[in-house]
């Protein structure tokens, strides 16, 4: 059953026939039906006489409807909307002392990968930018198989428990009896099987941190959340966890922001992705490793086999092995990033499970999702699901079968085929010697009772400006919830995390009295705070990657917004042009300036920074429009660095913007690069309650 990709790649639109004809300036196939029978007219089905009725042998109306009629697959049951793209990763640091598995060993070799980030609950069509965690997952084609690696941007999770999941996503995913809301977490459902769950309290906190907010895909870390085994050629196991680490740092957006972006482009992050790469900014990450024996995590104040703990940076240090470049869009949305099936049992030798009952539910849950999202158990021979080294076994048949295995025999052991597959010994691939024993029951350890200690270490480890976006978030999230006890309920776990976030919380929601905390069934530990978890201490002082717009209109200053462009693409930016009109606007030169988009439709939200350069009377004219008001506010509220000169100091009068350090003279290129490289945070306590 070994792969035969020329034939598969060829699936082109291309006739049968081959041959091409010349029309339409160009070159092109005839347009055939599926059979490969020349279709002489598209725009007419057939029919009986001039204005009579079609007729039921028309056999291309057929097939092209039927086509039609069934071009959707059911889409995830989570992490429906997703973006991918093709890419590949390259070790630059073995761990031949840990494992077996060549990826991981063969420095300066590069896998081809297929990587997809998705958001969690919404749906296929849903928007971008929603508060939910992002799911991380790539596909490593290697030489020894496909290894998977279905992470999240988050590196814990909410449940303990596999068998919890499906009660998790009723509980996130729209009302059933209302079918809303799409793609949020504050209502009712959630935050009462949440208020039901302390084993969630740490992943609460992740999801009410700007990590669930990121500025683009670019930006955002990637966990494979589990400790997983790396078996060496002694068969001697080490426990890893992995990370991926952006080259373009992390950053979030604010909470008002990613509601506006919303509205403005619903595809922000799919754009900024496929943007990125049609110009060579290729997104990359680092992939890093934290490794442990057996005896080191005894000694640790939780059980990393609980996927609701992290094992802290400071208490075992990254090693970075290799690095992930993406660089190619897929040729075709559907073929690719809506097909690919990642699974967390797809593993080479030399990486293993460890026992963590989530990993352990979802070594199950993928195939057996895929087998009715993809409709076969022969989805692994679609071309992006296939292994890119040789493949074969006696498996054969089902629908949608492409490939056709020769011979006689499709079993073993047998005689009739010396050249069929065989078994290869497991010597051979050094598999671990793991002993299992005790008593079986449905049962949970004692080590896993511990619910709070993190979501405090994590909390307490934020910069305060952080802190008050969370604070904030669970205020907007629980004034969704219909019912007092839910919210209430909320507010007391908040006692055990830190008393002061539980009263900012509780003012917020205007609760008349503090209510009760749970009881712990562990002891609330103080773990020292772990600056590793921030975001803002993780910003890079870069703008690459980052976006600048221009707002200008008739008689703006053409030499200022040259030398800004200029500036801020010389700093990695992407610079657009905005203006009231889509044709441009006539500078102070008399030159046209044509503009990359137009004010209603191009808001502040999409840039990271933003300059204004106008002159006096367009000023004035803008002045009077809102969406001219919206666009210098919104900067000045989102923290951003702004220039503006004579006329663009008018506008931000007009729109009642106060002056600060984060605000300079068009003509001060290098202050502006400089403040547009970071948040204006000292800003914040002026436009939004910090406390
Ligand atoms: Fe998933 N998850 N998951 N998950 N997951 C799926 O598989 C599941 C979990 C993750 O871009 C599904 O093909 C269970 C943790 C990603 O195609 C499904 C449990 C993490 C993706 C499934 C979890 C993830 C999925 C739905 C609890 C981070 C998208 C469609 C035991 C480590 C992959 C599909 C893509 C998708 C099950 C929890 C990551 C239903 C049962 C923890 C990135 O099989």
């Amino acid at each position: 059953m070994k792969k035969d990709k020329s034939k598969t790649d060829k699936h082109s639109t291309q006739a049968s026939g081959g041959e091409l004809h010349q029309s339409a300036g160009g070159k092109h196939p005839a347009l055939t039906t599926n059979q490969g029978i020349a279709v002489t007219d598209n725009q007419n089905s057939l029919k009986a006489n001039i204005r009579g009725p079609t007729l039921l042998e028309d056999f291309i109306l057929r097939e092209k409807i039927t086509h039609f009629d069934h071009e959707r697959i059911p889409e995830r049951i989570v992490h429906a909307r997703g973006t991918g793209a093709h890419g590949h990763f390259e070790l630059t640091s073995s761990l031949e002392k840990y494992t077996t598995a060549r990826i991981l060993t063969e420095i300066g070799e590069t896998t081809p990968v297929f990587t997809r980030i998705s958001t969690v609950a919404g749906g296929a069509g849903s928007v971008d930018t929603p508060r939910d965690v992002r799911g991380f997952a790539v596909k490593f084609y290697t030489k020894e198989g496909n290894w998977d690696l279905v992470g999240n941007n988050v590196p814990v999770f909410f449940i303990q428990d596999a068998i919890k999941f499906p009660d998790l996503i009723h509980a996130v995913k729209m009302e059933p009896d209302r079918g809303f809301p799409q793609s949020a977490t504050a209502h009712d459902t959630f935050w009462d099987f949440i208020s039901l769950t302390p084993e969630s309290m740490h992943m609460v906190m992740w999801i009410m941190s700007d990590r669930t907010l990121p500025r683009s895909l670019r930006m955002i870390e990637g966990f494979g959340v589990h400790s997983f085994r790396l078996i060496n050629a002694a068969g001697e196991s080490t426990f890893v966890k992995f990370h991926w680490r952006p080259h373009l740092g992390l950053q979030s957006t604010l909470w008002d922001e990613a509601v506006k972006i919303a509205g403005a482009d619903q595809d922000f992050h799919r754009r900024d992705m496929f943007e990125a790469i049609a110009v060579g900014q290729f997104p990359a990450w680092d992939l890093a490793v934290q490794l442990f024996t057996q005896e080191q995590a005894n000694t640790f104040p939780f059980d990393h086999l609980d996927a609701t703990k992290l094992i802290p940076e400071e208490l075992v240090p990254l090693q970075v092995i290799g690095r992930m470049v993406l660089d190619r869009w897929p040729g075709n949305f559907f073929a690719e990033t809506e097909q690919v099936a990642y699974c967390p049992a797809n593993v080479v030798p030399g990486i293993d499970f460890s026992n963590d009952p989530l990993l352990q539910g979802r070594l199950f849950s993928y195939l057996d999702t895929q087998l009715s999202r993809l409709g076969s158990a022969n989805f692994h021979q679609i071309p992006v699901n296939a292994p890119q080294c040789p493949f074969a076994n006696h498996q054969r048949d089902g629908h949608m079968q492409m490939s056709q295995p020769q011979g006689r025999v499709a079993y073993e052991p047998n005689s009739l085929s010396k050249d069929s597959p065989r078994e290869t010994p497991a010597d051979d691939l050094h598999r671990s010697n793991i002993i299992e024993i005790g008593q079986k029951g449905r049962i949970r350890a004692d080590s896993f009772a511990d619910h709070y200690s993190q979501a405090r270490q994590f909390y307490l480890s934020q910069t305060l400006h952080e802190q008050a976006h969370m604070a904030s978030a669970l205020v907007f999230e629980l004034s969704k919830v219909e019912h007092p006890h839910i919210r209430e309920a909320m507010v007391g776990h908040l006692r055990r995390i830190d008393e002061d976030l539980a009263r900012r919380v509780a003012d917020g929601l205007g609760l008349e009295q503090m209510p009760e905390a749970p009881a712990v069934a562990a002891p609330v530990q103080d773990m020292a705070p772990s600056p590793a978890l921030q975001i803002i201490g993780k910003m890079k002082d870069t703008l690459d990657g980052r976006s600048i717009g221009i707002l200008i209109a008739d008689g703006s200053d053409r030499d200022a917004i040259k030398a800004i462009k200029k500036a801020a693409t010389d700093a990695g930016a992407t610079v657009k042009i905005v203006a009231p009109k889509l044709g441009g606007a006539r500078l102070d030169d008399g030159s046209m300036r044509k503009a990359d988009g137009q004010l209603a439709g191009t808001p502040s939200v999409l840039f990271d920074a933003v300059a204004i350069i106008l002159s006096e009377d367009g000023a004035k004219a803008l002045s009077a429009d809102v969406a001219a008001i919206d666009f210098v506010r919104d900067a000045f509220a989102h923290l951003k660095a702004m220039a503006a000169g004579g006329g663009g100091r008018t506008l931000l009068n007009a729109a009642n913007v106060g002056v600060d350090g984060g605000i300079v003279d068009v003509g001060a290129l290098g202050a502006f690069i400089a403040a547009a490289k970071i948040r204006q945070w000292d800003r914040e306590k002026y436009v939004r309650t910090l406390a």
